[in-house]
């Protein structure tokens, strides 16, 4: 297991390198070129200037979050073949600069979904909220409106204002794509880049739908382990694994999340830990990693991850925003620095007592 924060790049993070190489345990960071567009090739000379700012700094660039997948490739458009031959060329260059990771998602339209980024917990800190009744109650592009006076004067992922504009054609274009639709453009997608992962040894980690069911009649399809273990079945390669998000997996309270992870041995290449505090199974709220802050049992979750020997990156994934910090909602310093330095502790707990 290797500890890492995320870090979208020096002109875009509010956070340093130089603090993430404080953070005791933490020596690595997951990046991604934050200004290029889905569809777009990464040119390799951008990839090799990201590694070696992170590398000068005393960390590796231990995978890529995300090279994010176009809309035509994921809805099977007629033109979806140029945008994946556009993805192959990026892995590859990604395959020549030595990287070997690569989280992406499926979801359609929408990167994730949250009806607040800044509720406040009793104890004054704030976080990202989820709840139906709201979601219910708005269409997709108040939905937008709505969040976008909180983000603290950063670009969300998968929220960048361009691609909002373009809300109800993106709509437009899943109309007839179902649950099944999704499926198989998923399988046509990964059927066509399984060759160069395995000539570069890379590792796909599909991250799950969040929150774990269907928002505003939009498909999702990784949303519980019997959809990830068909998906896992369907292009049987080593190199189509997951990303094990607890927070995300975790949004649907029927997932056992450490039989999920024992079910996937071998196949999960990189982990979000990240608790959180359910107020009905529709309300819910990100708390601090610590179970005792919130509803999941983190020591369960890192111990299932210990048995199957995981061995990959690790990122304690969305924090608190604390002690007054003015971050991208979810990504600010404080707060994933605690997570990160409980979760290591969890972990040479479990290592130590193993060993006895
Ligand atoms: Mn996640």
């Amino acid at each position: 297991m290797q500890m890492t924060l995320r870090w979208y790049g020096s002109r875009f993070d509010t956070v340093t390198l130089q603090q993430i190489r404080q953070i005791p345990g933490v020596t690595g960071v997951i990046s991604t070129l934050y200004d290029t567009a889905p569809g777009d090739v990464w040119e390799l000379s951008d990839i090799l200037a990201l590694k070696k700012e992170i590398e000068d700094a005393g960390l590796s660039l231990a995978g890529i979050e995300s090279v994010n997948v176009h809309d035509a490739i994921k809805a099977g458009l007629f033109d979806r073949d140029k945008y994946i031959d556009n993805y192959i060329a990026t892995l590859e260059n990604l395959g020549k600069a030595d990287i070997h990771l690569v989280c992406y998602n499926f979801m359609p339209v929408f990167d994730w979904t949250r009806t607040e980024l800044a509720r406040v917990r009793p104890d004054g800190s704030t976080v990202l909220a989820y709840t139906q009744e709201a979601v219910d109650q708005l269409n997709p592009e108040e939905m937008f409106s709505s969040i976008s006076g909180d983000t603290n004067g950063t670009i969300m992922p998968g929220w960048e204002p361009e691609r909002m504009q373009h809300i109800k054609e993106l709509f437009e274009m899943y109309r007839s794509v179902d649950d099944e639709a999704l499926f198989s453009n998923l399988k046509y997608f990964l059927e066509r880049i399984m060759p160069v992962c395995d000539k570069y040894d890379i590792n796909m980690a599909i991250h799950p739908d969040d929150p774990a069911w269907s928002v505003f009649g939009l498909p999702r399809i990784i949303i519980n382990k019997a959809n990830i273990l068909r998906m896992m079945k369907m292009v049987d390669n080593p190199h189509n694994g997951v990303t094990f998000c607890s927070g995300s997996y975790g949004t649907n309270l029927e997932n056992d999340l450490p039989d999920m992870i024992r079910s996937l041995k071998g196949r999960i290449h990189f982990a979000h830990v990240r608790n959180l505090k359910f107020h009905s199974p529709t309300n819910f709220e990100e708390s601090a990693h610590l179970s005792s802050d919130g509803s999941f049992d983190m020591y369960e979750i890192m111990l299932a991850l210990y048995d199957i020997g995981f061995t990959g990156p690790i990122r304690p994934d969305h924090g608190r925003m604390i002690w007054g910090e003015v971050a991208m909602p979810g990504y600010g310093l404080y707060d994933r620095a605690l997570g990160a330095t409980y979760l290591n502790g969890l972990w040479e707990a479990i290592e130590k007592s193993h060993r006895k």
